[in-house]
């Protein structure tokens, strides 16, 4: 397929600006200046793209309209007929979701000699997760410190994250990457031995461990593997939850999952839960693309809700700044960050920089959008699509030939079935839908605000603040599934579980009506509507 006439016209000028930019970097902007760009430019802060809930925990603050319309939506679940007598599993630990939260969650969970069940809605490893590329971030060199990683952490979020959050995200770091060694994860390392390690936006030390542009891919096959292998793990496939359920001590005390083939309920009886079920990019906020997986589809925070979770940072979501736009047929696929750490530069259809490329990715993206919507100065596909150019030859140039190959064996071949070289040409990119900052509020040890119910990884909210860096969200899902499977465990040996029982949803309908709705919709959704074919 490769390049049409036009775009080729402007990679000419691409090329032609190149030399010169290989000796200049754009500035930073301002705080102001950043600030100003989001505030016209993020769709965050598109007033009509969001709307305040009506009901909940959270009733009064805003949160994306497709989000808000699913987390008032009613359940797939009749609590007046659902038989809570017949228990289909018994468990001490239920963890649902398998992706990395969910595995390291079942991990830690059972080193504390609890049985643990794992339900996943898709295959074990169908998760955002297997599709990170560029990295995870550890603190783990002497001119670093998880002090300074701190600092970046808590300046990306524009100074909103929760404090307590991002200490143990940073302080866990270092031993999330010696623990993911020790089990087999093949991080890239130099001929003597020393972790390769990059800059990502938003960072002052270079801390960016990786796997080439695979790196989630083989996180997940590390974890996965090792949960595999450990036979009192028990995995549940394609059996989404599709409700919690309690008891009468309003406790957290099992769930009902859904077999995705027959539609037919399944109870899990468990003494405490890890929900670990991940994002919803595939609501697809405001018609953007995505990078994420099919699943991602916010169950896990519409479940909790239901059951009283307090939520945070709703109203913020993460859109990637480089999601591929040309050609059509992986649009809004991932275009990792690495790409941009790497060295190359953002250019628009006259071959100008007009940012600085690791600026973080809430900026980067308002820049990317102000360009081509206001300034007219994106490059256009054939269907219409904007964009602006990854000048990724840059990285030979700057690096050695080669160097493309190496790094990014993933892209290289994203890019090569549709006949583009990335090596020799550029990558036409625009913001994609990539990260949930917001989700289900958290204390440090991944417990909720429900007693019993745990969280990890990105169905929670509050450690990124409102915006999340490269690489932390790999860091994340390690760190607190891992807390949040030793502390579900440990609790689940002293917890006294009650009688079941579906009260909260009861509750939850009469809260409707007093509310005035009536939702004819039901969530989770489970799957995006272009997928639908479950019951
Ligand atoms: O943390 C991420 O989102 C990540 C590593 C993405 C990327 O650009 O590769």
């Amino acid at each position: 397929m490769s390049y049409t006439a036009e775009m080729r016209e402007s990679i000419k000028k691409v090329e032609a600006t190149r030399p010169r930019r290989m000796e200049e970097t754009h500035r930073r902007l301002t705080l102001e200046e950043q600030q100003d760009l989001l505030r016209r430019f993020h769709p965050d802060y598109l007033r009509e793209g969001m709307r305040e809930l009506r009901v909940g925990p959270n009733a009064g603050d805003r949160t994306p309209n497709e989000f808000a319309d699913l987390l008032e939506a009613r359940s797939r679940v009749d609590p007046r007929t659902f038989d809570l007598s017949r228990v289909d599993y018994d468990t001490d630990v239920l963890v649902i979701g398998g992706g990395g939260a969910g595995a390291s969650a079942a991990l830690l969970a059972q080193e504390q000699g609890v049985r643990v069940l794992l339900a996943t809605k898709l295959r074990f490893g169908d998760a955002n997760t297997m599709m990170a590329q560029g990295g995870i971030q550890a603190a783990d060199r002497p001119e670093d410190s998880p002090a300074i990683h701190y600092l970046d952490v808590i300046g990306g979020g524009h100074f909103t994250n929760i404090p307590e959050l991002v200490e143990a995200l940073v302080m866990d770091a270092p031993e999330v990457i010696r623990w993911l060694e020790s089990l087999g994860c093949m991080f890239d390392k130099l001929p003597d031995g020393t972790m390769v390690e990059a800059h990502g936006g938003g960072t002052s030390r270079k801390r960016m461990h990786s796997a080439r542009d695979y790196t989630g891919a083989e996180i997940m096959r590390t974890l996965r593997d090792e949960v595999r292998s450990r036979p009192d793990i028990q995995v549940l496939e394609f059996a989404p939850a599709i409700e919690l359920v309690l008891d009468d001590k309003g406790q957290a005390a099992g769930a009902i999952l859904m077999n995705l083939e027959t539609g037919d309920r399944l109870l899990v009886r468990a003494k405490t839960v890890v929900l670990a079920t991940g994002g919803s990019g595939r609501l697809h906020y405001q018609g953007f693309p995505t990078t994420n997986h099919y699943g991602a589809t916010g169950d896990g925070v519409v479940i909790a809700y239901r059951a009283g979770a307090r939520l945070a940072f709703m109203d913020t979501m993460q859109y990637h700044p480089t999601g591929a736009a040309y050609p059509e047929q992986i649009l809004g696929l991932l275009v990792t960050e690495k790409v941009r750490g790497l060295g190359a530069q953002v250019v628009n259809v006259d071959g100008e920089q007009f940012v600085y490329p690791l600026e973080t990715r809430d900026v980067e993206a308002a820049a990317f959008i102000r360009e081509c919507k206001e300034r007219g100065k994106g490059v256009i596909t054939p269907t219409g699509q904007p964009g602006v150019w990854l000048d990724s030859p840059m990285i030979e140039w700057l690096k050695g030939p080669g160097t493309v190959e190496k790094a990014l064996p993933a892209m290289v071949r994203q890019f090569k079935r549709f006949g583009i070289d990335i090596a020799k040409e550029p990558m036409l990119v625009y913001p994609t839908l990539h990260y949930q900052n917001g989700g289900v509020l958290l204390q440090t040890d991944g417990s909720t605000t429900v007693p019993n119910l745990f969280a990890a990884g990105e169905i929670s909210g509050g450690v990124h603040g409102r915006n999340r860096l490269m690489g932390n969200s790999l860091l994340e899902i390690t760190v607190f599934g891992r807390r949040a499977g030793r502390a579900a465990a440990l609790k689940a040996k002293e917890v006294k579980p009650g009688r079941l029982t579906l009260e909260h949803v009861l509750a939850w309908e009469r809260q409707l009506a007093e509310a005035g709705l009536n939702p004819q919709i039901v969530s989770p959704l489970l799957l995006p509507e272009y997928t639908r074919h479950v019951r």
